[in-house]
């Protein structure tokens, strides 16, 4: 049963960041157990509840204060970051992808001046128009929630901006990565509504074991 005074963490139910999320919580020494079904969890050994939500929700959760911290993509937190106010603690070293402009293999590309007059497709409209912005690059966004790297061979839209890892994704749909626009990878956020007492909880028993688990790692 959740305790009102508990310190409670937004993660990812189910997707990339769901795994390592809570092997960094495990590696913090919180035991719990998960049920498939589960949407909140009280952890054994430590006053923390888990809340199990869509990555999309965690900066909305902790910006309210509704959830303490949380753990999310940086590309999620700076699409929304105009609506969200959140402090980052900790970058996590895992999710690691790039937000990229990409177009078709036989298109002709001659520098992001070529973008000019073109419709891009993408789940991220906000970040992509800042970029574009900055570099003096009209063209029009179709945005799209899914499957952002068929827009192209269905005659959506000349090019994508969508998330890329290994590649393998593009080059099965023809395309080639032609412009990065943001690094992201997996951050720990914590809310600004927090109480100094709930703050100094957390850095003492998650974010220096955090810290140190990393420092491990890295040497
Ligand atoms: O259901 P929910 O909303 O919670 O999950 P989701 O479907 O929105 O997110 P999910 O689980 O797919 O991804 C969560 C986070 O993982 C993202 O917000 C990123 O921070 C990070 N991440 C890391 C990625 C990728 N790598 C990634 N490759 N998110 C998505 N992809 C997709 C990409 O959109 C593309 O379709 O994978 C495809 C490309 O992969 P490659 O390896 O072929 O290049
Ligand atoms: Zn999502």
């Amino acid at each position: 049963m959740a305790a009102k005074q508990n310190l409670k963490i937004a993660l990812q139910k189910r997707g990339r960041l769901s795994e390592d999320s809570l092997a960094l919580l495990r590696q913090c020494g919180i035991s719990f157990s998960i049920q498939p079904s589960s949407l909140i969890v009280s952890c054994n050994n430590f006053p923390l509840d888990i809340l199990f939500v869509r990555d999309d929700d965690i900066p909305t959760l902790v910006n309210s204060g509704i959830a303490d911290f949380g753990i999310v993509g940086e590309n999620v937190l700076y699409e929304q970051s105009c609506r969200q106010k959140y402090n980052i603690v900790q970058t996590l070293g895992f999710c690691n992808c790039r937000l990229s402009i990409a177009l078709p293999q036989k298109t002709t590309y001659k520098g992001i001046q070529s973008l000019n007059g073109k419709s891009i497709a993408t789940s991220y409209p906000t970040l992509l128009s800042s970029y574009l912005t900055s570099k003096k690059i009209d063209i029009d966004i179709v945005t799209i929630s899914g499957s952002v790297e068929l827009a192209p061979r269905i005659g959506m839209a000349d090019a994508i901006c969508d998330l890329v890892s290994s590649g393998r994704t593009l080059s099965e749909n023809n395309l080639l990565e032609r412009e990065v626009i943001l690094e992201s990878e997996a951050v720990l956020i914590q809310s600004m509504a927090m109480t100094a007492k709930k703050k100094q909880f957390l850095q003492r028993s998650f974010i220096s074991k955090i810290r140190a688990t990393q420092y491990r790692r890295a040497s």
